[in-house]
């Protein structure tokens, strides 16, 4: 990605409806890069059979990892499940654990799932005009529950906080969010690691 040397005021434009920039080009996770994330991964695995479908897409504007600056954009989440879980982001701490982040939900409906290493747990749900503060030390994760909608957030954190996926990717975050008789219920992952 091009790096922005000296950086100048910008204006980024973000649509409403879709979540998507006209200005800048997404980064799309596809279904076949979130193998081994879910509890059902033969199911992902037999939906991988009919073609690669992107789960996700959002924006990393290529701005310099200073600790002074700020990376922002949106996420779009589409909406789907594997199994009885519902689509979700990969889901990450910040190499630099004590950094927070801004979410500020934009359209859609599900949740801000986030863990602290000792094993805290919060739970916010997103919707429209709802801003979630994500502390220092928090892992997170969005979850898309609505069934035609995307989830769609803008999200702002220190630059240099850096993205640490390895540690959700081998040990998976202690709770789940899953559909039972219709609705959202949080368990606990019976395949996290400790
Ligand atoms: C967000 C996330 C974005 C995609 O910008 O990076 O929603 O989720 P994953 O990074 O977990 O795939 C953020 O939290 N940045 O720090
Ligand atoms: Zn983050």
């Amino acid at each position: 990605m091009e790096k922005i040397k000296k950086l100048k005021s910008m204006a980024i434009r973000f649509n409403l409806d879709d979540g998507l920039s006209p200005d800048r080009k997404s980064i799309k996770r596809m279904l076949s890069a979130m193998e081994g994330m879910y509890l059902d991964n033969e199911k992902l695995k037999e939906m991988l059979k009919d073609g690669d479908i992107v789960v996700y897409e959002f924006y990393n504007m290529g701005l310099p990892e200073d600790s002074g600056e700020l990376g922002f954009g949106t996420t779009i989440l589409y909406p789907g499940k594997i199994g009885e879980e519902y689509y979700f982001t990969k889901g990450h701490f910040h190499s630099i654990l004590e950094t927070a982040e801004i979410y500020y939900c934009i359209k859609g409906n599900g949740y801000l799932l986030m863990e602290s290493p000792e094993g805290d747990v919060e739970l916010q749900e997103l919707k429209p005009g709802v801003s979630v503060y994500v502390p220092k030390r928090y892992a997170h994760r969005s979850i898309n529950i609505s069934d035609k909608e995307p989830l769609i957030s803008f999200f702002a954190y220190r630059a240099d906080g850096g993205h640490d996926y390895k540690t959700i990717e081998t040990k998976g975050f202690r709770k789940l969010v899953v559909e039972r008789n219709g609705k959202p219920k949080l368990i606990d992952n019976p395949k996290w690691k400790a």
